[in-house]
């Protein structure tokens, strides 16, 4: 029988393709452990993005002449990337945006306000980031639809054995709910959600803005309807992400915003509307950033989804066991190996913003703040939390260094 090899990732090898890490914070290396809220860069997408510019930069859709065709090329070509990543059946079903903010907004409005009414529930959960949760509220709110939320249990992991409970007699439209939790690290049971959300004849969204980055994602095994990540958080430019939906949804849905490439024709009567995906893609697109993250993509393939998640889990692992004999800390979240690599905890009698601020003058950067999720810090009885979050690039001393920051915190705070 073949054996085959898994990938092991060699973080010191990767951490060369960040010129970021060239320097030091506070005259220490920097160790930058805030990357669910934005990773580095590679040399590879930042020179995508250069050649990009200096040799085939034009609009898209819009020019017959070659440079024009050859811009075409290079955004479609990374959108059928982006479609491979997350195994669409389709790259039209892949629409380019800002990031998953839009891209959950343009769910929340162009199907929510179409769909919903008195006698619907939209169900999130307790879990989710404020850009899966308050569009949903206020569509609700505008439609009349009622709007509840899947509790949590005391280790922050879905309770879905009150599902049935919460929707009651009453007709489900959509579920709403993250692949990978931002304050916690939480991998959830999308596919199960998908499979109760179909039962129940509603749409399953899935926020994979933390999971496009870590963890290996195939829209097809989840069965879910639509999903939105970003490509900044996964090695890509600032200001795109991309929506996948269901094409048959797509197709019967308005559009979100209106304008230029969108229309099929414009008269002063009325208006009627592309084909999918340019019926979302109003306006000039980040045609660069896409050709970027198109780039970003081709990077994380080479190293592997499944070697970054395991590498991050080493990482959880190693940071869980280290923090644990700090006295005084309150560790949240689920074992390493149901998360990814994302760690939060508080220090009894100190300030998140004083945790975070020692750890700076040591070069460690991680976040502390409620992280766009006060429904689950309200859960947890807290205002805030430190948050410290692993990348491919993370080094196990740069663990250490977080570890030692926190004793020295307590030390001087507690
Ligand atoms: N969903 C999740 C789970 C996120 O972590 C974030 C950003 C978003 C949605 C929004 O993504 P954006 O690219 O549209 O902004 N997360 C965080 C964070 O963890 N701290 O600040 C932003």
């Amino acid at each position: 029988m073949a054996v085959t090899e898994r990938k092991k990732l060699d973080a010191q090898k990767l951490r060369a393709d960040f010129p970021i890490f060239e320097q030091e914070i506070n005259g220490k290396p920097l160790a930058y452990l805030d990357s669910a809220v934005t990773s580095q860069k590679p040399r590879q997408v930042l020179e995508a993005l250069r050649t990009f510019y200096e040799t085939s930069y034009a609009n898209v859709h819009r020019g017959v002449y070659t440079l024009s065709e050859r811009a075409t090329a290079e955004y479609e070509g990374a959108r059928e990337k982006v479609a491979r990543f997350v195994n669409a059946p389709s790259a039209r079903e892949v629409v380019f945006l800002r990031g998953a903010t839009e891209g959950l907004n343009l769910v929340a409005y162009a199907w929510g306000l179409d769909n919903l009414g008195p006698g619907d529930v939209v169900l999130v959960t307790e879990l989710e980031h404020h850009s899966n949760f308050v569009p949903w509220q206020y569509i609700a709110q505008r439609t009349g639809a009622e709007f509840r939320a899947i509790p949590l249990d005391d280790h922050g992991e879905l309770r879905l054995d009150t599902l049935d409970e919460i929707a009651g007699s009453e007709q489900v439209k959509v579920v709403a709910n993250n692949l990978v939790s931002n304050a916690l690290g939480t991998i959830n049971p999308v596919e199960r959600l998908s499979a109760w959300a179909h039962e129940r004849g509603a749409i399953m969204v899935v926020d994979a803005a933390q999971a496009a980055p870590h963890h290996p994602i195939d829209v097809q095994a989840l069965g879910c309807d639509f999903l939105a990540f970003s490509a900044h958080k996964m090695c890509g430019p600032t200001s795109v992400g991309a929506l996948w939906g269901r094409q048959e949804i797509l197709e019967r849905m308005a559009p979100f915003n209106l304008g230029g490439h969108m229309i099929r024709a414009v008269n002063l009567e009325r208006t009627t509307w592309g084909q999918v995906p340019a019926k979302f893609e109003a306006g000039t697109q980040p045609i660069a950033e896409a050709v970027g993250f198109g780039a970003a993509v081709d990077y994380l393939t080479g190293i592997g989804l499944d070697a970054i998640e395991e590498y991050e889990q080493e990482l959880a692992a190693q940071a869980l066991e280290a923090l644990a004999d700090v006295p005084g800390i309150k560790l949240y979240g689920p074992p390493p190996e149901r998360r990814a690599g994302i760690v939060s905890f508080n220090l009894e009698g100190v300030h998140p913003h004083d945790v975070a601020q020692v750890l700076d003058m040591r070069g460690v950067a991680i976040r502390a703040g409620h992280h766009c999720c006060q429904p689950l810090m309200a859960k947890l009885g807290v205002a805030a939390t430190n948050r410290a979050s692993f990348y491919l690039y993370s080094l196990p001393e740069e663990v250490d260094r977080l570890a030692e920051g926190v004793h020295e915190a307590r030390r001087l705070f507690a």
